[in-house]
């Protein structure tokens, strides 16, 4: 899917600011209720979640419908032209109408969609209505429970269980536009673009019409140009994109139709992602992963698209000599990518499949069936849907050098493989620049036990070795990680390794002389004795910390106020792992 440029053909007005906004309590149950307007109503900020920014834990936890409205005006129509709204995405399910009109339905709280209302709109004032679902269930992605709770004397209550360690934020979570679009336009363009130039490219159209493009370096000079819906060539004299020189080129594709003209302006980089000697390869190179796993959260917008604190995230990564993040647990905003283009970040682009494993739930406390999750889960379906349009909205990006199907799944189960096989060949069929692919597991899947090794490109581990076990005890900690990571090495050979996760819960302020366990020097001496089992393995590729800063999660007794695992607070202020990091990444 297209990013909603606004080019000379295009029109882009963005609907974000303060909407309409009520919790469910059955008014959408009514007849015609999305053609009226809302009873109750508060003040709502889009984009954010909505949870933090009203007080009352029965508002913040919510289980269900939200209702947002609000209206727009458009001019009356030019012939060609067809009117789109489009969401950057919406957690986790969206219903949207016009003038009371269905006209678009959306599972999946991380990705855009769009609804063509050139038929449901008119000319002047209307009324737009959204219906926001934020269960999370068996047939969900991120996956949960949903169950009663009875207590007697008092009417049952519903309860949704997060089967992840991060709070359940809801609502119109990204940017919500208008656009003005001409009836037959480019609707998109994937591109493959190589480190010596070579390059090829496939244009889809909405109806008939002559395709030219040009190749545009970073001042708009034009260095090639081609024509029709898909063809190959090589741009001479190239600067490859990387990390230290992220040179951005633009492809500029023009449709001449019957009825006018369509231009859009995708940018891109010439980069080459392989694997070779049990390394992650950029243009020919060894790159050596450096950073976190991260989320999309900060204080009042929840997870909702915070511009601020991505170019202060950035900031910090390379403060932090850091170069890369993985998107955990879901694909974050199209905004996060094209900043990461820029910037020269690396990311691991993550589809929002977290919590498939019956055995626990949030934080890993007990509860459901442990053997049956491939019985239980009926997600199937809906995670090929996810993977498809994270790689239809992600794929051009030269910032995404690897994809993740899942987090932490029951990979030891029966049925794991027959679960992810389909998925992991998915996705390489569906990547046309063919990137590595991966699922990341957690500790309860070892070189004996993993189902999906084999699947993998390059083998992503989540360890807490120091933490959940041998808690305080580093020397025991690092022996049996290395031997776990000599072990994997020893049935996949050929197959970089890196950790997608590792790290401790940690109070900023809290000192210890001897290291204890939530102290910073905890932290800082956890991420030493990883480090320095890292540093003795050739075949590692990557080092990703977990987290990069503190985060909100469901309430629980594992958790002081959220996980507290970041190497910065959720305001981003330092711990004392955060300068020892900056050290080491220094000459890593
Ligand atoms: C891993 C999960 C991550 C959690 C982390 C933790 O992948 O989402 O937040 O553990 O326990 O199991 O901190």
């Amino acid at each position: 899917m297209l990013y909603p440029s606004m080019t000379q053909s295009r029109l882009v007005f963005s609907l974000d600011g303060i909407w309409d906004f009520q919790l469910d309590d059955g008014l959408s149950a009514q007849e015609g209720w999305a053609g009226r307007r809302l009873p109750h109503l508060r003040a709502m900020a889009v984009p954010s979640a909505y949870n933090d920014l009203y007080e009352g834990r029965d508002f913040r936890e919510h289980v269900g419908n939200l209702c947002y409205q609000r209206t727009f005006e458009i001019p009356a129509l030019l012939p060609g032209k067809r009117v789109l709204l489009r969401f950057g995405s919406v957690t986790h399910q969206a219903s949207v109408y016009v003038n009371g009109e269905l006209v678009a339905r959306h599972r999946g709280g991380f990705l855009p969609f769009e609804a063509d209302v050139t038929g449901a709109a008119r000319p002047g004032e209307n009324l737009l209505t959204v219906l926001v679902n934020n269960v999370v269930d068996e047939t969900t992605l991120p996956a949960g429970r949903m169950t009663t709770r009875r207590v007697e004397g008092l009417p049952d209550k519903a309860i949704d269980l997060p089967n992840f360690d991060f709070f359940n934020y809801s609502g119109i979570m990204r940017p919500v536009k208008l656009m003005l679009v001409p009836n037959v336009r480019i609707t998109d363009v994937a591109i493959v673009a190589h480190a010596d130039g070579r390059l090829s490219c496939r244009v889809e159209t909405s109806g008939a019409g002559e395709i030219s493009a040009r190749v545009l370096d970073g001042e708009g000079r034009e260095l090639a140009a081609f024509t029709g819906a898909a063809f190959e060539g090589r741009v001479e004299g190239v600067t490859p994109w990387s990390p230290e020189q992220p040179a951005l080129y633009r492809l500029a594709v023009r449709l001449a139709g019957a009825d006018g003209e369509d231009v859009y302006e995708e940018p891109f980089g010439f980069r080459d992602v392989t694997l070779e000697n049990c390394r992650v390869c950029l243009n020919g190179k060894p790159v050596y992963l450096k950073g976190f796993g991260k989320h999309e959260d900060s204080p009042v917008n929840g997870r909702g698209f915070n511009e601020a604190y991505n170019v202060k995230d950035v900031a910090l990564l390379k403060w932090l000599n850091a170069n890369s993040f993985r998107t955990s647990h879901y694909p974050y905003s199209e905004e996060m990518l094209r900043l990461c283009d820029r910037e020269g970040i690396l990311v691991i682009a993550e589809a929002p499949a977290v919590g498939l494993h019956t055995g626990f739930s949030a934080v890993g406390l007990l509860g459901g069936e442990p053997n049956g999750t491939w019985k239980t889960m009926k997600t199937a379906e809906h995670h090929r849907d996810v993977i498809g349009e994270m790689i239809a909205r992600d794929k051009n990006h030269p910032c995404v050098v690897m994809w993740s199907v899942a987090n932490e799944p029951a990979s030891e189960e029966e049925g794991a493989r027959e679960y992810f096989e389909p998925l992991t060949n998915l996705a390489r069929t569906l990547d046309p620049q063919r990137r590595p692919v991966t699922i990341v597991t957690y500790g309860g899947s070892t070189p004996e036990t993993c189902k999906v090794a084999e699947l993998c490109d390059v083998l992503v581990l989540n360890r807490y070795r120091g933490w959940y076990d041998t808690a305080g005890d580093l020397p025991a900690a690092a022996k049996l990680l290395e031997d776990e990571l000599l072990g994997f090495h020893r049935r996949c050979p050929d197959k970089p390794i890196m950790l997608g996760e590792y790290g401790a819960d940690t109070i900023a302020g809290l000192h210890d002389a001897t290291p204890g366990l939530f102290s910073e020097e905890y932290q800082a001496a956890f991420l030493k004795a990883y480090g320095e089992v890292f540093d003795r393995l050739p075949f590692i590729t990557g080092e990703h910390v977990w987290n990069f800063a503190d985060f909100a999660t469901a309430e629980n007794i594992m958790r002081v106020g959220g996980n507290k695992k970041g190497v910065f607070t959720r305001e981003r202020r330092p711990k004392l792992a955060a300068h020892f990091l900056r050290a080491r990444w220094e000459k890593k």
